[in-house]
């Protein structure tokens, strides 16, 4: 077993939020000084999406704040295109801000709104970063020649569901995008594949921890997988591992809002060598596990396959 479920799962549920809410689930998390902040994506009761916060002392046990952090903007260019909700962030600190990516649905589609905080008691929209569809977007923690980088899903009828990369001087304007992953044909991934937690420097290379998505009789079925990308050039995918490292087995993963879903938007690496890997059981609620990362980027290089 490559990540341990921690017993206690789920360690956030409906009914530790102080508002009306449906789900807590597909939570971006982070380090904040001493705390773990938690910014989860919650269905209200008309089936759209707000973002809450978190804390915690251990990365276990979740204090949720009293009111949501996040929700669909009032004005601007951002109520154009958050209408139908704010969901799945994703938390990545860089130059002392932090970086929330999330998806912002509307009439014209899903794409991807960027906000910065250096407190999480305020936060300010810096720019919507992509145009539709987009969802699932993961910036990297460090500049690569000077330059921000980021994963990217976008979607088209003939290359539906893969991962690309993309670069930007200033996190507003992005280019030079390019294809580097690929979902398998007849593979647990054949449907789609995202990012999923921002990426985690390990000495062997960034680890991407994403999901793929099988479809069957039943529905899709979304896991997890990892693969690794090269120090220096994150264009470079060294390896993927061949296998899933994570499918929804807990009752709380098969059975929910949807079922079949493990889903991730973040994860924390610990001076110890292992890592918090944190995903939402069935969009209904936030679990947790941990791994070595070691044995994650072991997984990569043992047993990989073609990135393509
Ligand atoms: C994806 C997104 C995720 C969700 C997953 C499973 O398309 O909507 O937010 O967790 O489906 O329902």
């Amino acid at each position: 077993m490559l990540i341990n479920r921690y017993t206690d799962n789920p360690i956030l549920t409906k009914d530790d939020i102080p508002y009306q809410v449906a789900t807590v689930h597909n939570a971006g998390i982070t380090k904040f000084g001493d705390k773990y902040i938690m910014i989860f994506r919650s269905h209200k009761f008309n089936g759209r999406s707000i973002l809450g916060l978190a804390e915690s002392d251990d990365g276990y046990h979740f204090k949720v704040h009293d009111q949501p952090f996040m929700v669909p903007a009032t004005e601007g260019i951002f109520k154009e295109y958050e209408e139908y909700g704010v969901e799945d962030p994703r938390i990545v600190m860089i130059d002392n801000e932090y970086l929330i990516t999330y998806s912002a649905y509307s009439r014209h589609g899903v794409r991807i709104g960027l906000a910065k905080t250096k407190d999480f008691e305020t936060v300010e929209r810096f720019s919507l970063i992509t145009e539709a569809d987009y969802r699932n977007v993961v910036i990297f923690p460090e500049k690569f020649n000077g330059l921000y980088a980021r994963l990217d899903r976008p979607h088209s009828e003939i290359s539906p569901w893969a991962i690309w990369i993309s670069y930007s001087p200033d996190l507003k304007y992005w280019g030079d995008s390019k294809l580097i992953m690929n979902p398998l044909m007849y593979h647990w991934d054949q449907m789609k594949i995202g990012p999923g937690a921002p990426p985690i420097k390990t000495t062997r290379g960034w680890l991407n921890i994403y999901h793929g998505v099988f479809p069957t009789m039943d529905g899709n079925v979304y896991r997890l997988g990892v693969a690794l990308h090269d120090l220096d050039d994150p264009s470079v995918v060294i390896a993927v591992g061949d296998e899933w490292i994570l499918q929804p087995e807990k009752v709380y993963e098969i059975t929910g809002y949807v079922h079949n879903v493990v889903f991730t938007c973040g994860a924390v690496p610990e001076e110890d060598g292992s890592i918090k890997i944190y995903w939402g059981g069935a969009d209904k609620v936030m679990c947790v596990g941990t791994a070595r990362m070691d044995d994650l980027v072991d997984h990569c290089l043992d047993n990989p396959r073609n990135p393509m």
